[in-house]
């Protein structure tokens, strides 16, 4: 064994604004949580199992873990925050206030939110464009989520990032990337950085199933493998890219987890987040002592690949309602909640008409914020006059 049970509890912080995440904000630039435990509350406790990790070339923790009251309500609250802003953002597309790729991540919200609760913001986050929740994650409220989907000035980038491009680099999260796999190698070079700064921190850097097939990933891998870089690369393997199932694009079949091949790998429950949350915490510290590892989460996302995508065509919808009743990784919390008798269905029930509360409102502003004003246009284009070589005849072309 590597060393189990690493969960850093929360810290105490009082005095300081809460964002919608329940998070505290540019505190030491650490996602710092506010639990009962740590303010000195009487908060019930137990322990829980989960689906055990699968470990390649490395050992892995047993499949339990001790969670608060609290702790569960924050990750409960969180995602059920996120689910109801991805709904809400479908309708906004379907009414034409959102233009352009739209992705959602509903079904995979315990992957960001069990990644989360395990890091800090010292820890830095890169991901493809299935970001919207990472965003929320690290630092965005629903409001500035969506303002930045429908182009408003409030939304985190004012409104000129759109769907795939939301970041919070002073929340150490280097965002969205619309090219396939463009990310893995950047998180490479953020690791990298936290390697060369001596910074006791690792980087993440997420992508998907059909990611995972891309050569510029292999070469990423090697590279860190060769300096000891503290990466993870985490593959959310949500069992299709686009419209093409895993088994029909990848010739390994479906352990990804193996495909680092020279570096160890980890496997994940994706749908659980207690289970991603002990799998990342054991990580963090792995990879600051051996180097990078390849971790896969196993989930499921429930929409088509982006609006244009019904969803339905390469599978089927028994597919999903099964996963829906059977892994979900929001009931699957209420239902440890309510087990527990931390909660009651009627609490439930207030809960998420809060959260629909909260995310309509934001909707409301999202859609009659102001959007950017064409005299800033140009802000932030950048134009270098370097001449490139060999675009033409006349500028070092040699046939
Ligand atoms: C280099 C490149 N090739 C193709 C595309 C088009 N494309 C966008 S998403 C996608 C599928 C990726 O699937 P996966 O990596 O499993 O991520 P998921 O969408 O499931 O999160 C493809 C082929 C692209 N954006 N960039
Ligand atoms: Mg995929």
């Amino acid at each position: 064994m590597l060393g189990i049970g690493v969960w850093r509890r929360a810290r105490v912080v009082r005095g300081v604004g809460l964002n919608a995440g329940g998070y505290v904000r540019g505190v030491a630039g650490t996602a710092m949580r506010l639990d009962g435990a740590a303010q000195g509350g009487d908060v019930p406790s137990s322990k829980f199992t989960f689906t055990p990790h699968q470990g390649y070339m490395m050992d892995v923790p047993a499949p339990e873990c001790e969670a608060n009251k609290e702790d569960l309500l924050q990750y409960f609250t969180m995602m059920l925050r996120m689910r109801r802003m991805e709904i809400s953002a479908d309708v906004l597309y379907k009414g034409q206030a959102i233009r352009g790729f739209c992705h959602l991540y509903d079904g995979q919200e315990a992957v960001v939110v069990g990644m989360d609760a395990a890091l800090t913001y010292q820890d830095l986050l890169i991901t493809s464009y299935r970001n919207h929740c990472q965003a929320l994650s690290r630092g965005g409220t629903v409001h500035s989520v969506l303002a930045e989907l429908t182009g408003r000035t409030t939304g985190m980038q004012k409104g000129r990032g759109g769907s795939m491009h939301m970041y919070a680099t002073e929340n150490g999260y280097f965002g969205g990337q619309g090219i396939v796999g463009a990310q893995t190698p950047l998180g490479a070079g953020l690791a990298f950085a936290l390697k060369y700064y001596e910074k006791p921190n690792i980087a993440v850097t997420m992508f998907g199933d059909g990611a995972a097939n891309q050569g510029q990933l292999a070469e990423a891998i090697n590279m860190a493998s060769l300096w000891k870089l503290p990466c993870i690369f985490l593959c959310e393997n949500n069992k299709y890219g686009m419209g093409t199932s895993t088994s029909r694009a990848s010739g390994s079949g479906a352990d990804f987890y193996k495909r680092g091949s020279f570096i160890p790998g980890m496997k994940v429950d994706g749908m659980d987040v207690l289970a991603v949350r002990e799998g990342m915490a054991y990580a963090k510290k792995f990879v600051l002592e051996h180097g990078p590892l390849y971790m896969e989460m196993d989930t499921y996302r429930y929409h088509g690949h982006s609006m244009s995508d019904p969803g339905i065509t390469y599978r089927s919808r028994d597919e999903i309602s099964d996963i829906r009743k059977s892994r979900d990784p929001i009931d699957r919390v209420k239902s440890r909640m309510i087990d527990e008798g931390w909660m009651g269905v009627e609490e439930v029930k207030a809960l998420e008409k809060k959260i629909k509360k909260e995310v309509d409102e934001a909707v409301k502003l999202a859609k009659t914020d102001p959007e950017p004003e064409v005299k800033d246009m140009y802000t932030n284009v950048y134009v270098e006059k370097a001449p490139i070589r060999g675009t033409n005849a006349y500028n070092g072309y040699i046939p």
